[in-house]
């Protein structure tokens, strides 16, 4: 569903971290991101959730929003079958084993099980990688370290992951680099999304222009009064964008 609409325009996820917003929260901000017309709502971050803490969470998620929810799991446990995919994913550039495959083969049975949605994703943390940088223990792809970033998506692309994440990390006080952006762009064939540090319309049009297909946001609505207001330009900024 992702990769499909990808072809057709830009697209634009908003991240809910349940930890930061708790379960009342959270629905609100997806309900307010739905009507300012976010495309995914995926749920999750890199601090660790139980299974009953996403299962709660995601249920008000779904009550208030009509768009798909993924969840973006930082470890083993954070699934819940109230979603409707899963970001498989692999921190390619952890130095710790656990974050490449070890998470993943934890949770390999239950998910397969559940039948949900499973996309494998290429996750790869750029400088300043903040929080989850800190915790996936990843070794950070420099600011303009350009062929380690090509290198590590091209490799993605070849395991047969069908997204690529390029993360700055949640809160990140600079987005990455539009040349980077375009460099890993050019590279591959599989859509690029990128998060980290985008916060405006300028920023997500500079990112969308520079190649991203899909812009994730998650602090902007957290620390906003309005969700709606905070949302509405970005959002509609990258669909003006050519896809
Ligand atoms: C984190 O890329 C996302 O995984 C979102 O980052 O909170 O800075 O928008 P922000």
């Amino acid at each position: 569903m992702i990769i499909e609409k990808t072809k057709r325009e830009k697209v634009h996820m908003t991240l809910i971290d349940p930890d930061t917003s708790g379960d009342e929260g959270s629905g609100k901000i997806a309900e307010q991101a739905y009507k300012a017309g976010t495309d995914f709502i995926l749920v999750g971050g890199s601090t660790h959730l139980t299974m009953n803490e996403m299962d709660m969470a995601t249920k008000q998620i779904k009550e208030k929003c009509n768009v798909p929810v993924i969840i973006f799991p930082g470890s083993s446990s954070m699934f819940t079958r109230y979603a409707d995919a899963i970001f498989f994913m692999s921190l390619l550039n952890s130095s710790d084993l656990e974050f490449i495959v070890g998470h993943q083969k934890k949770a390999s049975l239950v998910v397969k099980k559940s039948g949900i949605e499973s996309i494998p994703m290429g996750y790869l943390i750029f400088e300043p990688g903040m929080t989850a940088g800190r915790v996936g223990k990843a070794k950070l792809i420099g600011r303009d370290d350009y062929k380690n970033a090509i290198e590590y998506a091209v490799a993605a692309q070849l395991m047969g992951m069908r997204l690529i994440y390029m993360e700055a990390g949640s809160g990140a006080p600079y987005a990455i680099s539009t040349e980077m952006i375009k460099k890993v762009k050019e590279s591959v064939d599989i859509p690029i999304i990128v998060g980290g540090g985008i916060r405006s319309s300028e920023t997500a049009k500079e990112i969308t222009e520079a190649g991203a297909d899909i812009i994730v946001t998650g602090t902007v609505a957290e620390k906003s009064d309005n969700v709606y207001e905070a949302l509405k330009p970005i959002i509609e900024t990258i669909k003006h964008c050519k896809s």
